[in-house]
């Protein structure tokens, strides 16, 4: 079966494609062609036939460049200079983020058009899942990805191109085999032979540390890991040696996740000159960390795990995570786990972005819970949480007998809850306090703790309380064959 012809806008020539497997090939991926360089020659038609490349400003780094200007060989991340050296008569644009982020949406909400399901990945990037393509629309996933490609040239004015396969692993690397304007299939027949001499960078996971490790290892091509044992591949190579046992069979079970599901609520900036300095990168850190809990705060969500991220003036990425005792829309107390994870980096590093988020994230209503914020009554004077000052209205109040344990860090000083989860947990219904020898009645200290907060809510109940869009949702796998 072939999908409708088209006529390639580069070429003029017809495009059709073929596949035995091609009606039960179901997530696709789509990627845009030289997605920041498209869109200005798109608006500016007298640089059709010219190499156009984007970024080169301040900073002096490619951000992309069209097809043509590749050809001279400037890249992505290339030093402005070195593109200028290979393409003299190259024209160089700076570039408009705002437009690029409206028209990627675009390009996005027409996925969408086509199936709900879709997993962005990046501006110009999104995986889409098309199980149910002939239900809604009575097409194969094949046609009608064709037909949003086309379409996508019509209204949009760029080319993108497309892989299709029965996973996101071969999805993925089908969207890059015929770029510009490519639709590229891989099906289960070929999979493994496909996979056999194409290099290990190609698998999702392979940075450069990775694949220096593997190539150490004498492992250039995905075809050797097919030869290789699990439990070495696992014992040398940890969880990700086990999807190298996968992925070099075609094999990846991971689902396309849609955008309903929030995984995660950041800010983060890149600066005009890369920073060094812990002042002024603290001054940045606070601010990103209001707009986060403003949109924390907005959306009603809290995080469990505060990320700081930051990425060094030669473009190596950190990233670095603090899990709290609770989840939490604080900016206090996120940007006080924010400001240790940052300390902690500074070291004369230039840096050219910094970022802050909350991932794991919650319902707002398990956030924060009162009792650790709630002030000794006057009724309990020799009550002493050990945290910081009252932020709830008082409500109807008991008092119950427990084990204080004192929050304090490795000096002694008294610190508030959050960020020392791990050395001084808390006390919670999952990590319960050892039984120390009993004070006399007297002396014991007491918590004072909201009644309607009693008893504290587990893991799972907080996880249970979250609401439905922040939920995984779990997709039933189709079912192709039936046994009677
Ligand atoms: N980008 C960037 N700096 C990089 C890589 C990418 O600023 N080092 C930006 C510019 C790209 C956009 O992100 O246009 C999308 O990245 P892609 O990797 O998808 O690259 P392109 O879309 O430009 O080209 P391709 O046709 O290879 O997808
Ligand atoms: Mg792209």
């Amino acid at each position: 079966m072939a999908a409708p012809a088209i006529l390639c806008p580069h070429c003029g020539d017809k495009r059709s494609i073929a596949h035995a497997e091609l009606p039960e090939l179901e997530i696709g991926h789509l990627d845009c062609d030289a997605f920041y360089a498209s869109i200005e020659k798109r608006d500016r038609p007298e640089l059709a036939h010219q190499p156009v490349i984007i970024g080169g400003g301040k900073r002096g780094v490619v951000s992309t460049c069209c097809y043509m200007a590749r050809k001279f060989g400037v890249r992505s991340a290339m030093p402005a200079f070195k593109a200028r050296e290979l393409c003299p008569d190259g024209i160089f644009l700076p570039p408009d983020m705002a437009k690029y982020q409206r028209e990627g949406m675009r390009v996005r909400d027409m996925m969408r058009a086509v199936t709900p399901v879709i997993e962005p990945l990046s501006i110009d990037e999104a995986f889409m899942d098309l199980t149910d393509s002939y239900e809604r629309t009575g097409k194969s996933p094949a046609e009608n990805l064709v037909a949003l490609q086309r379409l996508i040239l019509q209204e949009v004015g760029i080319t993108v191109s497309i892989g299709l396969s029965y996973n996101k692993f071969l999805a993925k690397i089908a969207s890059d085999l015929n770029k510009p304007f490519g639709f590229s299939l891989i099906g289960r027949a070929e999979a493994v032979e496909f996979l056999s001499d194409k290099p290990v960078r190609m698998m999702w996971g392979v940075g450069p540390a990775m694949e220096r490790k593997l190539h150490q290892d004498g492992i250039k091509t995905i075809g050797q890991l097919h030869e290789i044992d699990i439990h070495h591949l696992q014992g040398r190579y940890g969880s990700i040696g086990k999807r190298f046992y996968h992925f070099s069979r075609g094999e990846d079970n991971r689902q396309v996740e849609t955008t309903s599901e929030r995984k995660s609520l950041s800010s983060e900036t890149t600066f005009s000159d890369d920073i060094a300095d812990s002042a002024a990168l603290g001054d940045i850190l606070t601010r990103l960390t209001g707009r986060v809990a403003h949109d924390l705060e907005r959306k009603r969500i809290a995080g469990h795990t505060v990320v700081l991220k930051l990425k060094t003036a030669d473009f190596k990425s950190r990233t670095r995570n603090m899990r709290l005792a609770y989840p939490t829309l604080r900016e206090d107390v996120i940007l006080q786990s924010a400001m240790t994870l940052l300390h902690r980096e500074i070291d004369g590093t230039k840096f050219r972005l910094l970022g802050v988020g909350v991932t794991d994230l919650f319902n707002a209503d398990a956030a924060d819970p009162d009792d650790l914020f709630a002030a000794s009554t006057p009724a309990n004077d020799e009550v002493t949480s050990g945290m910081p000052g009252n932020t709830t209205t008082p409500g109807p109040l008991t008092t119950v007998s427990a084990t204080l344990i004192p929050s304090q860090n490795k000096t002694g000083e008294t610190t508030p809850n959050h960020a020392v989860m791990r050395a001084t947990p808390p006390v919670t219904s999952e990590t319960p306090a050892p039984a120390p020898a009993p004070a006399p009645a007297a002396n014991r200290p007491l918590i004072t703790i909201k009644n309607d907060l009693l008893p504290r809510p587990t893991t799972e109940q907080l996880r249970e309380s979250l609401t439905r869009p922040y939920r995984k949702q779990v997709k039933q796998p189709r079912q192709h064959k039936f046994v009677f």
